[in-house]
């Protein structure tokens, strides 16, 4: 009974104390210790392990550039965004985001007053008041490749478009007669020169459609409608001229 007295005694002061003192004389001491080491040595990263190199680098390259922003200078790509119309295909270039797909549209080639600038129609408008029947104004009528010789494979047939979106760029440029773009400028697309006829009524714009000359499935009926013809630089004008269709590219930069 004398002895269970001590031992609760001795437990009670271990608990309450937190004061025992250990010693590395101790042999479990001194086995707990050298346990903990070997287990710490196996858990840390050991220092040559880290690229110290590497993490200089990152740590100058986000110097630079909270540095820069401080100074309102970005080190960043240039912002920006841009936006054209790809004629004549349905999906963008490479890089690029296909903000929507759609058809081209526009006034009838052999209309008086008719509006001149040609549109990438998306396929599901969205009305809101209308009154239904044709009550007169302005019309809008799908576009057609009017083309011959080595691009007649989409005469007649009607044709697709697409609204793309070049991101950390600021300009956009159609270049008539090139097909490449200058230095520093990046190609988007590049084909035929196109617009209307000149015999007919309708004023029209110039546009550059892509060299697929992609067409709408099943659209080979002559229903005209807006019309574009690939464009040939006559002699008389003090410009460079040939009876060659001419090309054209789509750059940004
Ligand atoms: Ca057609
Ligand atoms: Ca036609």
């Amino acid at each position: 009974m004398k002895t269970k007295m001590l031992v609760l005694l001795l437990f009670a002061t271990f608990i309450l104390t937190d004061a025992v003192e250990v010693t590395n004389e101790d042999p479990l001491v001194s086995y707990l210790l050298t346990r903990i080491e070997q287990l710490e040595s196996k858990i840390m990263v050991k220092p040559n392990t880290i690229n110290t190199n590497e993490i200089a680098k990152k740590s100058t390259e986000q110097h630079a550039i909270v540095s820069a922003a401080s100074n309102d200078k970005c080190a960043c790509p240039p912002a920006g965004v841009v936006n054209y119309v790809r004629w004549g295909n349905s999906t963008c270039p490479y890089g690029a985001v296909t903000v929507y797909s759609g058809v081209v549209a526009g006034s009838w080639y052999d209309h008086q007053g008719a509006a001149v600038d040609p549109l990438c129609l998306p396929h599901n408008p969205q009305y809101l008041k209308y009154r239904s029947g044709y009550n007169g104004g302005a019309y809008l009528y799908g576009a057609e490749y009017e083309l011959g010789g080595p691009l007649d494979h989409s005469h007649q047939r009607n044709i697709p478009c697409a609204v793309c979106q070049a991101n950390s760029r600021t300009t956009s440029l159609m270049i008539p007669s090139r097909y490449e773009c200058p230095p520093g400028w990046t190609r988007e697309y590049y084909g035929y020169l196109m617009a209307g006829h000149y015999g007919h009524k309708a004023a029209t714009q110039h546009i550059c459609v892509d060299k697929s000359l992609e067409q709408i499935t099943g659209s080979g009926g002559d229903t005209n409608g807006k019309l574009f013809y690939t464009v040939e630089a006559q002699c008389n004008q003090f410009i460079p001229c040939s009876d060659k269709e001419l090309t054209c590219a789509v750059c940004t930069k």
